[in-house]
């Protein structure tokens, strides 16, 4: 299969940035050749105003095409070149793609918390990484560095950490990492011998943050042994799968969807289906007082939130998050397979989902569409 055209891609990117990995694992798996960069290499200047948004991962094709967002590179690629990671049986490409909208965000809150509230563990090696992305003569490069890690040290609150509901964000991650380490039990990835579109969002947070950093590392290599070699896995161009010794390179048979797996979802139901009721009521809500003109940004500056937060209640808590349409973008494909299927198979989606305690996500949609458009999500009709 063709795999891509032929050059050397670039990929804008850090190591221990977030939505990057979820990109350069595809990279990787796909065998693209290509070329990391900093945001910090001169090159970038010129593509930051095409990108739009200066937010990493953000691919340079060999033609010289800039694709801003983690979904979009991955689309590109499935698209263009054939759908290697997105499975065919409609069931099974619901659930990958339900685990990409949960990986990609799902799982902000513990990726946050894990990251800027441990400083003792995390601070020093975090500023390396920060204390990178600037050019060495860049002026004031030590101060930039303090400023950078304030700003993003303030969207753990924003997505819904505090005091109050540190423990609850703890207690539903290490719920996930037992339900994932059981899960990797029987299958090397989410739905068997290769990485689906799902694995590639999972590895968001589970990668840049809660494998690199130092008290999250330590945390998934004691309770979660499976889960951290399935972070290794994700990372490498072969299968990497020798502990499960016989196991085929290919999506489990048509249509099976691990009871393990279920259990999974389960766990990320919790807070992720009153979020996004939440969510979309606050977005319809907003939609039809301020009818923002067609083609207007559905997405933000990283540590803003201009639309406001919702609050929604999980397990006795009561969590305050802000809003971020891009879920609600995510979603849209997992309506657009529910509606494309026979009604058969729509039923069999509906069990899967009253299952795992995720019915309503198929209700949970907005009255306006999300596109993309010149490197942005903007609202459509
Ligand atoms: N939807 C984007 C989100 C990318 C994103 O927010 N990346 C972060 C780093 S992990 C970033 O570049 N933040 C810098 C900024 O927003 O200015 C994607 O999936 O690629």
């Amino acid at each position: 299969m063709e795999c891509s055209d032929g050059g050397t891609y670039i990929l804008y990117s850090a190591p221990h940035s977030l939505y990057a990995g979820r990109a350069r694992a595809y990279l990787i798996k796909r065998c693209i050749p290509f070329e990391e960069r900093s945001v910090g290499h001169s090159s970038f200047t010129e593509i930051k105003p095409i990108g739009k948004l200066p937010t990493i991962p953000t691919l340079v094709t060999p033609n010289g095409e800039v694709i801003r967002d983690g979904a979009a590179i991955i689309d590109h690629f499935e698209s263009t070149f054939g759908r290697l990671f997105r499975p065919i049986s409609p069931l099974q490409d619901m659930v990958s793609s339900l685990f990409d909208v949960i990986g990609s965000e799902g799982l902000r809150r513990p990726a946050m918390h894990y990251r800027w509230n441990f400083p003792e563990d995390n601070d020093e090696f975090l500023h390396y990484h920060f204390f990178s992305l600037f050019r060495p003569d860049t002026p004031d490069r030590e101060q930039k560095t303090i400023s950078v890690m304030e700003m993003l040290r303030t969207t753990t609150k924003m997505r819904g950490v505090t005091g109050d509901t540190k423990e609850l964000v703890e207690g539903l991650y290490i719920e996930l990492l037992d339900a994932l380490n059981s899960h990797f039990q029987h299958t090397p990835y989410l739905l068997g011998g290769s990485p689906c579109i799902g694995d590639f969002g999972m590895l968001a947070p589970l990668y840049g943050h809660l494998a690199r950093d130092p008290y999250p590392a330590a945390l998934m290599k004691k309770l979660a042994p499976r889960v951290y070699r399935w972070v290794e896995r994700m990372n490498r161009e072969s299968q990497d799968a020798p502990e499960y010794f016989d196991f085929d390179t290919d999506f489990l048979q048509k249509n099976e969807i691990p009871e393990t797996l279920i259990a999974v979802l389960r766990v990320l139901s919790q807070d992720f289906v009153p979020e996004t009721v939440a969510s979309a009521k606050f977005l319809n809500l907003w939609l039809s007082e301020q009818n923002p003109e067609t083609g207007s940004p559905a997405v933000f500056q990283l540590g803003t939130s201009p639309l406001g937060n919702v609050e929604f209640q999980v397990r006795d808590h009561t969590i305050n998050a802000a809003i971020a349409p891009y879920r609600h973008f995510q979603l849209q494909r997992i309506h657009q397979i529910f509606d494309e299927v026979e009604t058969k198979t729509q039923i069999q989606i509906k069990q899967i989902l009253k299952s795992c305690d995720m019915a309503d996500i198929l209700n949970v949609r907005l009255n306006r569409s999300i596109g993309r458009k010149d490197n942005l999500e903007v609202w459509l009709d």
